[in-house]
């Protein structure tokens, strides 16, 4: 079969010693071997990232266990070329645990920039379940370290529809309302337009209340029901639903950089823009229709079989939606290598297109490469997995594939 692209992919795994001797070595070289060091590199982010966040409160955040947040975070903790924006009062601007992750907003009332703010407890509440930032040794982890800002509006329609339309034209791609106008038509069309405009999904809550509501289900919105920690529904139900996320008891942060526990709709929303937001951002290439398909096709299938009234499609799984959205990428480089007593195992999600080779090396050197042909390869939880047989102080791994036609 006829190669059509090669690609190269490197990444390595050392003894503790290994980062000082790169830095030396980048020292000492010339221009033409920094690619080898940037491949190294972007994976060494990979192999940290799958380590559990260092934020002392996240223990508290139960919702991050039941969505697999810990799993999907290895694929990525979000960038923050990814907007976000949190339609409501304003949030706590420079809450010590959003602040890094926060851009200027606007004002849908006096059409003016929103530039800093003290805040108000709901939109700080779901700005923290959204973007609350992730492994700064501080409070709790947001779903991803995407970028908030809030957009303020009154309690009109046309506010609403006003403000989408401003997120559609400065770049936003997941515009959250933890508000009632899921039922709305003109809101519908304001989400087919931020879709036209960002490949960007429109958010809403789908209501507290526990009976059946007759809202249509609008193409263009998103609504979310809400769950407990056993997976009960415990909001609305009806037409409109589109996915559940948790909501009961959810703790994230609130005004005078403060947190809290607080439950409701208008908190399973913000959780469902966090993930959307991270998906984006493992594959910024992917459209709003692609990622609403992940998402349907990773959810948790919960009460009556497929879509129903009350779950919707389902409650998120950010561990598959996030595993989902890695494979659909170009290029699917190295996931993580862990060593064990015997041997040191290569994990990347497998491709049924491509053919694969690793090679092996004992410096960063590229003349030190040599294939590794010792290597058993196999297929273990869904990733495809080599086995290096040899344990040494220090290797570094590359993974080449060829792209099949
Ligand atoms: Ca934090
Ligand atoms: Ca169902």
């Amino acid at each position: 079969m006829p190669v059509s692209k090669l690609r190269i992919e490197a990444t390595c795994v050392a003894s503790n010693l290994w980062y000082p001797n790169l830095q030396r070595t980048m020292m000492n070289v010339g221009h033409k071997l920094l690619h080898w060091f940037l491949f190294i590199l972007v994976n060494v982010e990979c192999l940290t990232a799958q380590h559990v966040p260092n934020d002392p409160l996240i223990t508290n955040q139960w919702h991050h266990e039941i969505l697999g947040s810990y799993e999907a975070w290895q694929f990525s903790r979000s960038s923050k070329t990814i907007r976000v924006a949190i339609l409501d009062e304003p949030f706590q601007m420079d809450h010590p645990d959003l602040a890094a992750n926060t851009a200027p907003g606007w004002d849908a009332t006096s059409g003016e920039k929103i530039l800093s703010h003290t805040g108000e407890a709901h939109a700080t509440l779901s700005a923290g379940l959204i973007a609350a930032a992730v492994n700064n040794s501080l409070g709790i982890a947001g779903m991803g370290n995407c970028q908030i800002l809030p957009v303020k509006f009154g309690v009109t329609l046309e506010d609403m529809y006003r403000a989408i339309i401003w997120c559609a034209d400065n770049g936003v791609r997941v515009v959250n309302i933890s508000y009632d106008g899921a039922y709305s038509a003109a809101l519908n069309e304001a989400g087919r337009y931020l879709k036209q405009k960002t490949e960007g999904v429109l958010v809403m809550s789908g209501l507290n209340t526990n009976r059946l509501i007759h809202y249509p289900n609008h193409p263009f919105i998103q609504a979310i029901s809400m769950t407990d920690r056993k997976d009960q529904p415990a909001s609305a139900q009806g037409g409109h639903i589109d996915f559940a996320c948790p909501g009961v008891e959810v703790f994230s942060t609130t005004t005078n950089s403060a947190y809290a526990v607080e439950s409701g709709t208008s908190f399973s929303a913000p959780i469902a823009s966090g993930i959307i937001a991270v998906l984006f951002s493992i594959n910024p290439a992917l459209t709003a229709d692609g990622v609403l398909q992940l998402l349907r096709n990773s959810a948790v299938d919960l009460g009556a079989p497929g879509r129903d009234d009350v779950f919707g499609w389902g409650r998120l799984d950010f561990a598959k939606a996030a595993k989902l959205a890695f494979s659909t990428r170009p290029d699917s480089r190295i996931l993580r290598i862990e060593r064990t007593q015997k041997e040191t195992i290569i994990s990347l999600l497998p491709r049924s297109d491509v053919k694969y080779r690793l090679w092996k090396s004992r410096s960063v050197w590229p003349s030190a490469w040599e294939p590794l042909l010792t290597a058993r390869s196999q297929i273990s939880d869904g990733l495809l997995q080599f086995l290096d047989p040899e344990v040494g102080d220090r290797a570094f791994y590359r993974m080449e594939f060829e792209v099949l036609n």
